[in-house]
C-alpha cells in the first residue's frame, strides 16, 4: 500500500519559509498563530446548534452567563490570539469601524492583519457554512505607531490572504504568493492537515453564483451576461447551473474547486450612485489574490480588484470572481453596456 506524507499545515508553512533567504520567521509565527484561532473558532461554531451560544449580543444563557453571538466571538478571539505574538503593528476587522491597535504591553511587529471574521454569520442559525477571510500586508509607514494609512492599500501588496470555511469539514486555504494550498482540520488531533496542494481553478466552468433576487437592480451587461448564461448551446457548456450559498466564503470555495464565477454587482437602481455590497479590504482583496495566484481573474468588471487602492477603510466593490474564461466574458458584456 502506497505510503502517503502526512504534513501539518506548521510544517507547510515553516517549508515555504524556508524556501525565502532572509525569512526571519516572523511570518510563519503569524499565519501559525492565525490557525490556532481558526481552530477555535471551528469549535465554536461547530457547537451553533447547542442553544447557549444563540442568541444576541448581551442575552443571559441557561447558566446566566452573558452569551456572545459568533460573530461577536470570531472578532474577539482572533484579536487576542493575534495582539500579543510580536509580528502585529495594527489590525482591521469588518465588524470594527476603527482600526485595531496592538496593546502598549504587546511587542510591535512589522506586518498588519485585516480580517472578516465570520462571514455570512446570517446563515449560521440555520447551520449553512460560514467563513473567516485574511490578508496580510508589511508595514509601510514610518512613525512610532502604526496608522489608517497601513491598512488602506492596494491588493497587490498583500504578502498572504486566505480564507477558513467552516463547512462539513473545516478547511484552510491560504497564499503567500507561491501557490495556493489548503488544509483540512482532522478534528481527531486537532490539527490542519495539507489536504489540497497547489489548487488551481478551471479555466472555465460550468457554475454561476449570484443573488437573482437582486436581478431588477442590476446593471444591463450583468442582466445580459446571466440571460447569456441560460442560453442552451451545450457547445459552450450553457447553460451554467446556479450554486448560491450566500456565504461569500463557502461560493467561493466550490467554485475554485469545481471553477465557475461568483458575482455581486453594485446596486444600480440609482444608476448615478451604485452600491455595492461586498468589502475591498476584508472580502474582495483577499479572495482576489487567492484566485490570482491559482489561475482565476477577479474584478468589479472594468477594473482587476488587485490593482484598486483603498481610500476608507469599510470600502465596498462590485466583485467578480472565479474562473478566467468566465470573468474575461463578463466584463465584455459589462463593457458594452
Ligand atoms: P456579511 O459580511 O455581513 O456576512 O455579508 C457578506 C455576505 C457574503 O458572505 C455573501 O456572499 C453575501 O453577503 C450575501 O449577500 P445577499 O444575502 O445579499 O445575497
Ligand atoms: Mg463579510
Amino acid at each position: 500500500m502506497q505510503k502517503t506524507k502526512v504534513v501539518t499545515i506548521q510544517r507547510h508553512i515553516v517549508e515555504q519559509e524556508r524556501l525565502i533567504p532572509k525569512a526571519t520567521g516572523d511570518f510563519t509565527g503569524l499565519l501559525w498563530d492565525l490557525a490556532l484561532a481558526a481552530k477555535t473558532i471551528s469549535r465554536e461554531v461547530n457547537k451553533a446548534g447547542l442553544a447557549d451560544i444563540l442568541g444576541l449580543t448581551g442575552e443571559t444563557n441557561i447558566h446566566g452567563d452573558i452569551v456572545k453571538k459568533l460573530d461577536v466571538y470570531a472578532n474577539e478571539k482572533i484579536c487576542k490570539s493575534m495582539e500579543h505574538g510580536g509580528h502585529l503593528c495594527i489590525m482591521a476587522s469588518e465588524e470594527n469601524e476603527e482600526v485595531i491597535s496592538i496593546p502598549d504591553e504587546f511587542p510591535k511587529g512589522k506586518y498588519v492583519l485585516m480580517f472578516d471574521p465570520l462571514d455570512g454569520s446570517s446563515n449560521i442559525d440555520a447551520n449553512v457554512s460560514v467563513g473567516t477571510i485574511f490578508s496580510v500586508y508589511r508595514r509601510k509607514t514610518t512613525g512610532t505607531e502604526a496608522a489608517v494609512e497601513d491598512c488602506l492599500r492596494r491588493g497587490t501588496e498583500q504578502v498572504a490572504a486566505g480564507y477558513v470555511v467552516y463547512g462539513s469539514s473545516t478547511m484552510m486555504v491560504y497564499t503567500t504568493g507561491q501557490g495556493v494550498h489548503g488544509f483540512t482540520l482532522d478534528p481527531s488531533i486537532g490539527e490542519f492537515l495539507l489536504s489540497h496542494e497547489n489548487i488551481k481553478i478551471p479555466s472555465k466552468g460550468k457554475i454561476y453564483s449570484i443573488n437573482e433576487g437582486n436581478a431588477n437592480s442590476w446593471d444591463e451587461g450583468t442582466k445580459k451576461y446571466t440571460a447569456y448564461l441560460k442560453e442552451n448551446d451545450t457547445s459552450t457548456g450553457r447553460p451554467y447551473a446556479l450554486r448560491y450559498i450566500g456565504s461569500l466564503v463557502a461560493d467561493f470555495h466550490r467554485n475554485l474547486l469545481y471553477g465557475g464565477i461568483f458575482l455581486y454587482p453594485a446596486d444600480y437602481r440609482d444608476p448615478k450612485k451604485p452600491k455595492p455590497k461586498l468589502r475591498l479590504l476584508y472580502e474582495a482583496a483577499p479572495l482576489a489574490f487567492i484566485v490570482e495566484q491559482a489561475g482565476g481573474r477577479a474584478s468589479t468588471g472594468k477594473e482587476r480588484i488587485m490593482d484598486i487602492q483603498a481610500t476608507e477603510l469599510h470600502q465596498k466593490v462590485s466583485l467578480v470572481i472565479g474562473s478566467k474564461e468566465d470573468v474575461l466574458t463578463y466584463e465584455k458584456f459589462f463593457s458594452h453596456t
